[in-house]
């Protein structure tokens, strides 16, 4: 009897051990985009849904992130980094993400997978 205790014990540590594991796993993950120098590193980044990604601006000049093309933004985010400044949006949807600063030439796009 002492036996078979000491198994389920060691079975719900593992099934706990488990549990802990997949919750680590469906955790939302987050990528870090980068504006130094007017530019924007990496300018393609690909993601899995429910992806938070945080633009930092680590230069001397503000910069925005605005979604869509110069031509004609999507309006899903349109945010103006500040020096230092910090931006983040979560992806939950598949898709293709372009993106670009309203004061200078960058663009850049992130691919959200299945
Ligand atoms: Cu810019």
């Amino acid at each position: 009897m002492k036996f078979l205790r000491r198994i389920s014990l060691v079975s719900l540590l593992i099934a706990l051990a488990l549990i802990a594991a997949g919750c680590a796993s469906a955790q939302s993950e987050t990528e870090t985009v980068v504006f130094n120098q007017e530019q924007i590193t990496p300018t393609r980044l690909e993601i899995q849904p429910g992806t938070t990604v945080i633009w930092m601006n680590d230069d001397t000049v503000p910069h925005t992130v605005t979604a869509g093309a110069r031509q004609e933004p999507s309006g899903l985010f349109d945010f103006e980094l500040v020096p230092g400044g910090e931006f983040e949006f979560t992806f939950d949807e598949q898709g293709v993400y372009e993106y670009y600063c309203r004061y200078h030439p960058e663009t850049a796009e992130i691919i959200v997978t299945e």
